[in-house]
């Protein structure tokens, strides 16, 4: 896709029954209110790139978190949840009210989130098919907020060779990760640049609330 094209949007039919899809759930005013709160996390708590565990490699998407706990991860200590920025050592940035406001509306969940982890994707950024598997809590939702240049979203199922649906994410979409499709292998494939004009310098952030303990 260019900024020329259209997104990609997914077969509805074929979404699983878990898998909650609110394409535009934020307006341009809340996702501009977003991004200023996005702004000043990452201002208190800078982007930073984690690494692989036992190579160290790094990932190409930056990474801050918000909330009492974040995710990290170095070539020493793995995957995991830590209450303070590696680099820094301060705890993470309170999570914003509009964030918790979302994952009330749509989480179907009683309890609040514990983490927030802001992924910053530029141009050439991309995630590889992984599951989420670092949270003790696997019966919470997880909450995904998209801003800023669309995304080509891959949603497989259970195991690593099953079937995969692409489609993309665009600015305002917000997803649900309930029940089965909680430990559903995903990645991001690809950034489509200048899709957006919510961010001065292009790129993307997604946000994940999650319940970890
Ligand atoms: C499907 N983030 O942070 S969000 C991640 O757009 C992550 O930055 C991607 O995968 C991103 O771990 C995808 C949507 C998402 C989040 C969690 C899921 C999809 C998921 C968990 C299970 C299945
Ligand atoms: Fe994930």
């Amino acid at each position: 896709m260019n900024s020329r094209s259209q997104p990609i949007l997914p077969d509805r039919e074929s979404l699983p029954k878990d898998f909650g899809y609110y394409p535009g759930f934020l307006d341009a005013q809340a996702q501009g209110t977003l991004l200023k709160e996005i702004r000043a996390i990452i201002a208190a708590a800078p982007l930073f790139l984690p690494t692989m565990p036992g190579t160290g490699k790094p990932f190409s998407v930056a990474m801050t978190n918000c909330g009492q706990l974040g995710w990290v991860s170095d070539k020493a200590g793995g995957y995991r949840y830590e209450r303070i920025h590696p680099d820094s050592g301060a705890p993470w940035p309170m999570m914003p009210e509009q964030a918790i406001a979302v994952w009330r509306a749509v989480s179907g969940h009683t309890a609040l989130p514990e983490a927030c982890l802001i992924n910053y994707y530029d141009a050439g950024a991309k995630l590889g098919d992984h599951r989420d598997r670092d949270e003790a809590d696997r019966s919470a939702p997880v909450v995904s907020l998209s801003l800023g240049d669309s995304a080509r979203f891959r949603l497989g199922g259970l195991r690593r060779a099953d079937k995969v649906t692409s489609f993309d994410l665009a600015s305002g979409d917000v997803v649900v990760l309930g029940g089965a499709t909680r430990m559903a292998y995903h990645g991001i494939a690809r950034i489509h640049p200048g899709t957006s004009g919510l961010l001065s310098e292009g790129g993307r952030f997604n946000l994940t609330l999650r319940r970890v303990t």
